[in-house]
């Protein structure tokens, strides 16, 4: 898929609060996959084959979480238990296995796991963390990402990292904190795919990429719902 088409795509749309916009373009495995921006109060993204990779399965998902600091894993984590919010850092935590209902009914397992804090040290532990898992999400501050060139830098260098060692892992990108920008979802979504649009990584963002507030529990509800409905 062309990135550059789908920054292109996106940015001419008008579109209505609340509507969602689900536009057919070629996936990247040659199957066809969905651009979609949901505005409003829901969140913005684009989803691709990973929804179908992600839907099947009744099994317990292994659910891989990592990405810059301070960019809402633990948060995520925590909206989907339904446990408040949590302000510290973290450096590694275990959660038990819980399930998570969607909207459509269906239920989705999550098996045990890690969650790991966003410093740098912990990158290492990124290639086992790939690999041990059946789903990867990186997390990242949209906000920060387009006002601090060394925040970005530092995101860049781990989504090559990770796009490196992701083979055909599935996997999505979200980027948080899109109510500290002044922007709308919209346009973050086509400045970041036109900002990466010539990185080897760029194919990193072809499948999942969402854009949301991950304080809102409906946003993180929208979200999984995008993952695995
Ligand atoms: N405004 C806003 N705040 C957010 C969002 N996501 C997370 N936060 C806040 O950002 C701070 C960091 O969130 P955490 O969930 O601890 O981030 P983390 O990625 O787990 O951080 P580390 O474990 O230190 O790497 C907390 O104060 C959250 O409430 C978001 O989308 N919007
Ligand atoms: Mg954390």
């Amino acid at each position: 898929m062309n990135i550059k088409k789908v920054g292109k795509i996106l940015g001419g749309i008008a579109i209505g609060v609340g509507a969602v916009i689900a536009l057919p373009v070629a996936g990247p495995v040659g199957a066809v996959s969905l651009v979609g921006a949901l505005i409003g109060g829901g969140i913005g993204g684009v989803t691709g084959v990973v929804v179908d990779f992600f839907g099947k399965d009744s099994k317990a998902n292994k659910l891989g979480i990592i990405g810059m600091q301070a960019s809402g894993k633990t948060t995520f984590l925590n909206n989907l238990r339904g446990l408040e919010a949590v302000l510290n850092p973290t450096s590694r935590e275990n959660f038990e296995s819980f399930k998570f209902e969607l909207s459509n009914g269906k239920t989705i397992y999550i098996d045990k796991g890690n969650d790991i804090g966003g410093a740098k040290n912990y990158m290492v532990e990124y290639r086992q963390i790939i690999e041990k898992n059946d789903i990867v999400l990186y997390f990242f501050n949209v906000s920060e990402y387009l006002t601090s060139i060394d925040y970005k830098r530092e995101c860049n260098s781990r989504l090559d990292h990770i796009n490196g060692n992701i083979k055909n892992k599935k996997s999505a990108i979200i980027a948080s904190h899109s109510d500290l920008s002044q922007h709308s979802k919209n346009k973050l979504i086509e400045e970041i795919l036109n900002q990466v649009r010539d990185k080897k990584y760029s194919n990193l963002f072809n499948n999942a990429f969402f854009v949301v507030n991950l304080t809102k529990r409906n946003e993180v509800s929208d979200l999984m719902d995008k993952i695995f409905g």
